[in-house]
C-alpha cells in the first residue's frame, strides 16, 4: 500500500486498484468564448490548476495508474440536455448555440475538447457525460469495475460543480476518494475552499484532500 499525507488523515491506496479521474479540463470551461464564459465567469481563474493537473497526469502515467478523463457535453440533437439545464440562468449563449469554439457544450465541437496541456493519451479512457456528475448516464461504473478500481484520485474543474458532484457520487458507491487540492479550481475561490473543507469534515465524510506535493512524495518523485 502507498500512503499520502492527506486531510483529515493519511490516505492509503494500492496503485493497482487506483485511477486518476480528471474532470472536464475542457476549452468550454477554461478558455474565453465557451460555456463557462457564457455564464458570466472569469475563466482565467481556472488557469492555476492546468500545470498541476499536467504534473499529476505525468505522475499517474509513470506509476501506471488507470487514467480516465471526462468531458461535459451533449449530443448534437440535445436529446440528452434537459430544458431546465439549457434555459437555466441568463447565459450570453445557450447550450447548443454557435460560439467562437463551435456549438456550446456539444460533443465533438472544438469547445468540448480537453485543452492540449492535459490531453488524453492513447489507451486512456475518455467519458462524455451529460450531467455534472460523471456517474450519471455514463458507463463509468462498469469501466471502474472492469478495471478493478477501488480508489480514485480526483482533479479538474470546477471544484464545487462537476468535481464535487462526481466525488460525492463515487463516495456513495464505495470508492475511497482523494481530491488533489491544487489540481482543481473554481470560478469562486470561496466555493473551492468551502468544498475542500466540507469533503474532509466529520472524519472525511466525502473523502480526503491533499496537495500535489504530498502525491508527489507518495510516489517518490
Ligand atoms: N459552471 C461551473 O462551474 N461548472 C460547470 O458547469 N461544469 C463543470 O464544473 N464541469
Amino acid at each position: 500500500m502507498h500512503r499520502i499525507k492527506a486531510l483529515p488523515f493519511d490516505w492509503q491506496f494500492d496503485p493497482a486498484t487506483t485511477a486518476l479521474l480528471v474532470i472536464d479540463m475542457q476549452r468550454d470551461f477554461i478558455e474565453p468564448g465557451g460555456f463557462g464564459a457564457s455564464l458570466g465567469n472569469d475563466v482565467s481563474l481556472l488557469q492555476s490548476a492546468v500545470p498541476v493537473v499536467a504534473e499529476l497526469l505525468q505522475i499517474a502515467r509513470q506509476a501506471g495508474l488507470t487514467v480516465i478523463h471526462t468531458r461535459e457535453c451533449h449530443r448534437p440533437d440535445l436529446a440528452d440536455c434537459p430544458s431546465t439545464k439549457r434555459l437555466r440562468g441568463d447565459p450570453l449563449l445557450h447550450i447548443g448555440d454557435d460560439g467562437p469554439m463551435g456549438r456550446i457544450l456539444v460533443c465533438g465541437e472544438p469547445g468540448a475538447d480537453i485543452i492540449p496541456q492535459v490531453a488524453p493519451r492513447p489507451g486512456e479512457m475518455v467519458i462524455d457525460k451529460p450531467g455534472k456528475g460523471a456517474f450519471y448516464a455514463t458507463a463509468l461504473t462498469e469501466m471502474l469495475r472492469w478495471h478493478n478500481i477501488r480508489s480514485l484520485l480526483l482533479a479538474g474543474v470546477t471544484t464545487e460543480v462537476c468535481v464535487q458532484t462526481t466525488m460525492r457520487e463515487a463516495n456513495d458507491r464505495g470508492y475511497e476518494c482523494l481530491l488533489v487540492e491544487d489540481a482543481t479550481a473554481s470560478y469562486f475561490e470561496e466555493f473551492k475552499l468551502a468544498t475542500l473543507a466540507m469533503i474532509r469534515a466529520q472524519g472525511g465524510i466525502v473523502g480526503w484532500t491533499a496537495p500535489l506535493a504530498a502525491v508527489r512524495e507518495a510516489f517518490g518523485e
